[in-house]
Formats: structure tokens, sequence, C-alpha cells
């Protein structure tokens, strides 16, 4: 398969409202999406990085370099197979996975449409349907949170997570706990603790909650390993998984009983089904995580989410919990049940991109060729 041309568009979409985590209060997505066209086909994908290197050390303008002066050399007018491949002829480039899924996905979209198979049967999926949770922001007043929960409950949401950090955590989690003593709630701190605050942890075992996510540095599996041994609560890691071996790793340490993929940090789909394979090997059931993404990035996850050890509710919300207006036809939008039915070809459930919204959003649109 010939790579005739690569766009990469800067894109600006508002949040409906600020989305507050421990690093960062964000009021709009800023996204790139990259666009590839090969003999005839256009596939795309959404690069998930931020306006900033916040989550991650990788940013847009970051994603937006090593994709057009990295990778670009490597595939333009050249002969790429699929996904498998392009991954072994960007492994010299060390690190910059969001660059690297954003082209990844776009491969994977060609191959769907070469192949005229869904994402779910390339992949080897099996869920028909999959089960959404949501995530809330730092509210500045608790009381405002438990009106949102009550909102999300209201709309069936499976598990209700809720983002913390030092001086909102467990004042937050016990008034919470209190409201509502009996739904599947989860904490996200986004690395923002240390072994210091193992005190902390242990008396958050008494809320029952699901799991902790990455309450701890996302380069130190060997601290979360010896938090999980003094905590009941389970330990999901998300920062710190990045590839099979971070996986691996986490696993033989003991350094958590869950697994967030996102295709985005693990470069891309290819790497995060062998994380997914490895998880369900050992037992680590895994879920789906998100990264407040726009349609086409949302929809690739609900066909990754569809392989078998994506037992948990998933970060894939409704798209008009984050924005009024999103770049596919039609937008993600959840079932009666609180799901998402999985684009297959044998029922019929198909995105299309809305390129007229695309233009809207627009800040920048680079041509190569
Ligand atoms: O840590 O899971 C995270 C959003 C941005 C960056 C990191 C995270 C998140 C979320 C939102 O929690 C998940 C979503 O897309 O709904
Ligand atoms: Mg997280």
């Amino acid at each position: 398969m010939i790579i005739d041309r690569v766009d990469i568009i800067r894109v600006k979409n508002p949040f409906v409202h600020p989305f507050e985590t421990s690093f960062v209060r964000f009021v709009e997505r800023d996204a790139l999406i990259v666009k590839i066209y090969s003999e005839g086909l256009v596939g795309y994908g959404e690069c998930k990085a931020f306006f900033a290197p916040l989550y991650s050390p990788e940013d847009n303008g970051t994603c937006h370099h090593i994709i057009k002066n990295i990778i670009l050399p490597v595939i333009l007018h050249k002969d790429i197979e699929g996904p498998e491949e392009f991954m072994e002829k960007v492994s010299f480039i060390r690190g910059n996975n969001l660059a690297k899924a954003a082209v990844e996905n776009a491969l994977w979209e060609l191959k769907v449409q070469r192949e005229g198979k869904s994402l779910k049967t390339l992949i080897g999926g099996v869920y028909n349907e999959v089960k959404v949770g949501v995530s809330i922001g730092i509210q500045p007043k608790t009381s405002d949170l438990l009106k949102r929960i009550e909102k999300y409950l209201a709309e069936g949401y499976h598990r209700t997570k809720i983002k913390i950090k030092p001086s909102k955590d467990i004042e937050v989690v016990r008034e919470v706990r209190k409201h509502f003593p009996d739904i599947t709630l989860t904490i996200d701190a986004n690395s923002s603790y240390t072994l210091d605050d193992i005190e902390l942890f242990k008396a958050m075992d008494e809320f029952n909650l699901a799991y902790i996510e990455q309450p701890l540095a996302e380069n130190d599996i060997i601290d979360h390993s010896v938090l999980q041994k003094q905590i009941k609560t389970p330990i999901c890691l998300d920062e710190s998984i990045e590839s099979l071996e971070d996986a691996r790793r986490a696993i033989e340490m003991g350094s958590c009983k869950i697994i967030n993929i996102k295709s985005s940090r693990c470069g891309g789909i290819h790497e995060s089904i062998k994380i997914h394979d490895l998880c369900m090997k050992h037992n680590i059931p895994v879920w789906c995580g998100g990264m407040t993404e726009l349609g086409i990035g949302r929809v690739q996850n609900i066909s990754m989410a569809s392989l078998p050890n994506f037992t948990l509710a998933h970060d894939i919300a409704a798209s008009n919990r984050y924005f009024d207006e999103d770049i596919t036809i039609p937008t993600v939008n959840i079932t009666k049940n609180c799901t998402l039915i999985v684009p297959d070809e044998k029922n019929g459930v198909n995105y299309m991109i809305d390129e007229k919204a695309i233009e809207k959003m627009m800040v920048s649109h680079d041509v190569y060729k």
C-alpha cells in the first residue's frame, strides 16, 4: 500500500464543562487529526496529545514535529503493508507513543477499508456491546460533584470515576461514599502522590473502591508494588504502562491488579493487543481508558474494547458528555443500557467522518505529498 499524501490538521473543540485533573483544568480539546491518503482511500487517525506536555512528555507541538519530520520520511511514497510493518519501521524512534499511535490508528482505518472488514473483526473482538463508565473532573465544591454524579447515574453510567489530587481526596471520597453507598466507585490521581502518602491510601480501603488509578509517579512501578502490598484496594495503572514490557514488569512486580489500556499511550492498537493478551494470561482485567478524545479516537476505542479481556467499564463516554459538536456521523451515543454498540459489518453500525465539522474546528492544515 503506497502512502500518497499525509495531512496534519489541528483542531480545537470547546468542552461543555471544564475538565479538571490533578495536572490541569482543560477548557477545550486541542487535537491533531492525521489523514493518510493511499491508492484512492483515506484513513483518519486522531492524535491524543494535549496542548502542553502535562499528562505525558508529548504535546500536540511535539507530535506535529515527530510526525512531519521523523515519521513522514519513513512512510511517504513508501510501500507500507499495514500497522504492524509501520511499527517495525518506526521502532528506531524512542518514546513519542502518542505521535506514533496517531499514524498507526490511521493505518488501521485504511486496512479496514481495504479489506472491507470492521476493526473488531480485524483484531478479533468478541463483544457486540461494551459497558461505559464516566470520569468526572475535580469540582471546586463537593456539592457540585455530588450533583454531577447524580446526573450521570441517572444516565446509567456503570462506573463512576472521580479525579483526586492532594487536598481534594479522602474527604471528598468520604462524602461521595456517604451519599452513594452502593455505586461502583473509583478514583484517579494521575500520578500526584508519593509513598509518603501511604497512610492516605490505607485509609481509602474503607471506601470499597473498585480500584485506585495511577496513584504514584508514571515511571515508578517499584513504589506501586510496595503500595499494592499494603492496601486491599486494587491499583489500576494508567500512565505507567506504555508498552508490553512495562506491562510485563508491572505484573511481575505485583504493582497493579488492573490495567487501563489507551492505544495512544501504548503507541497504537497493535501494541495494545499484545498488552491485552498478556494481561488475559495473568488474570489482570483491563478496560479502555480515555483521553477526552474526539469522535475518531472515541469510535476506535469502542472497537478495541471488544477484545475479550476488556471486562471492566470503559472511559468511552457519550460524545455529548464532553462536546456539543463532534467529528463523526453519527456522534457517539450510549444505548438505554449505557453501552456502546461495537461497529461491525454484521450489525451495520458504522461511523463516518464529518468533514464539515472538522473544517469548523480547524486551526491549521498542513499537506505533505
Ligand atoms: O487519566 O484517564 C485519565 C482525561 C485526560 C487525561 C487523562 C485521563 C483522562 C480521563 C478522562 O480520566 C477519560 C475520558 O476520556 O472520558
Ligand atoms: Mg487515568
